[in-house]
């Protein structure tokens, strides 16, 4: 095989360029242009596009680029995805298999599970794209109808999981394994078992290979989270409002910040999820996160740990849910040293 004409790093540069540029047509001749000079499908969505919107992801959280700039980006890569498969369209389905990939319920980043149908297409598969925010009962009646072999989950939200057993165990209904894939399962999968999927892969490249070899993990694919967990995590849920409205006060009184108000609620959102896994570091990470992300009026790295002290107080009859607040990794994410 010989070396394509040109370097994946370049390309990459020339199309974050145009995406700085709100430039959609020159985003689209930056990879059309690349795949013209001998660079895979793959490697435009993989490490092109894929790369290039997790640059966007930074400078959003760094504060160096707008809400707005994000969408219009995202929106530019949505039309660079259209493009490539219209240039370079899938071959026929091999017969390898059919496979439907879905997002969560409440998770909108559907462009991950976008670059995932299309790479795994280009492997033989029949794919069915579902899209965003797919809920559990939707999944069923499409399981019924089109009955793929396999159904592929993504989530980059780890506050998405309590979701992920409802899908889980909709596909396991009707006995179609579930691969999952994204940041939701964590660095290392590790959640995907918490949930009970029957596989886990780190990319789409990684999912193609664990496919052809349909060798799922030999486990029972059963669901490791247990009654107690599961109940604390509803009345998380449930006092959602009240617990945002409390922080809300004993962080900065009357203040009605929205963007403050939407972090502390993502704040319950991950804690609900942690406390479903039974994992602090869960939390921890989401709390190192917060602690890297600059944009104003949200939460600050100094209101970490007296919004979570907030929160046991109010939880206290939530014996679980107390103790991973306590817990030592989840105080240390909160310390400037934690949280760097
Ligand atoms: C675009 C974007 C959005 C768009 C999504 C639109 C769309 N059509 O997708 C919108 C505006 C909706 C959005 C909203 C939010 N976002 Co956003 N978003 C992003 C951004 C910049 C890019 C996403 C993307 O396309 N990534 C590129 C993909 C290809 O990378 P990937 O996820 O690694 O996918 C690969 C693998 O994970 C794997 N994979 C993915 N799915 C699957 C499935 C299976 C089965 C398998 C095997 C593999 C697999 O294959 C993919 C290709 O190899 C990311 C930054 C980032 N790092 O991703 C932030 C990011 C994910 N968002 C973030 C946040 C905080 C939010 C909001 C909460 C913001 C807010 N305050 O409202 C909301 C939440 C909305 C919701 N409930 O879903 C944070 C999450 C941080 C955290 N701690 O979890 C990130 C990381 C930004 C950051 N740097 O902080 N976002």
């Amino acid at each position: 095989m010989t070396a394509p004409a040109v370097a994946t790093d370049s390309v990459r540069a020339d199309y974050l360029d145009r995406l700085g540029a709100s430039d959609e047509e020159g985003a689209v001749a930056v990879a059309l242009a690349a795949l013209d000079e001998g660079l895979d499908v793959e490697a435009v969505l993989l490490d092109v596009v894929a790369e290039a919107q997790r640059e966007v992801g930074e400078r959003w959280a760094a504060g160096a680029w707008t809400v707005v700039q994000e969408h219009v980006a995202t929106h530019i890569s949505e039309r660079v995805v259209s493009a490539v498969a219209r240039h370079r369209p899938p071959p026929r389905p091999s017969g390898i298999g059919s496979i439907s990939v879905a997002c969560l319920d409440g998770e909108w980043h559907g462009l991950p599970a976008r670059l995932l149908a299309e790479v795994l297409a280009r492997y033989g598969w029949a794919v069915t794209f579902l899209g965003s925010s797919v809920p559990a009962g939707q999944m069923a009646a499409h399981l019924h109808e089109a009955g793929p072999d396999v159904v592929a989950v993504s989530s980059s939200l780890p506050s998405r999981l309590p979701a992920a057993r409802r899908m889980v165990e909709a596909c396991h209904a009707s006995g179609t394994p579930v691969l999952a894939g994204g940041a939701a399962f964590g660095p290392d999968g590790r959640w995907s078992r918490a949930v009970g999927a029957d596989g886990w892969a780190p990319d789409a490249r990684a999912a193609a290979a664990l496919l052809a070899e349909f060798s799922f993990r030999d486990d029972d694919g059963a669901a490791r989270v247990d009654d107690s967990s599961r109940d604390e995590q509803t009345v998380l849920q449930a006092r959602r409002g009240e617990l945002v409205a409390g922080m809300t006060t004993a962080l900065r009184g009357t203040s009605v910040d929205e963007q403050l108000h939407d972090d502390l609620g993502h704040l319950v959102d991950f804690l609900a999820a942690a406390v479903y896994v039974d994992d602090p570091a869960l939390l921890a990470n989401f709390l190192r996160w917060v602690g890297t992300v600059a944009v104003p009026g949200g939460l600050t790295r100094d209101e970490l740990a007296p919004a979570l002290d907030d929160l046991a107080e109010r939880l206290r009859d939530s014996p679980r849910t107390v103790a991973l607040l306590r817990s030592a990794d989840v105080r240390e994410a909160c310390t400037p040293e934690g949280a760097a």
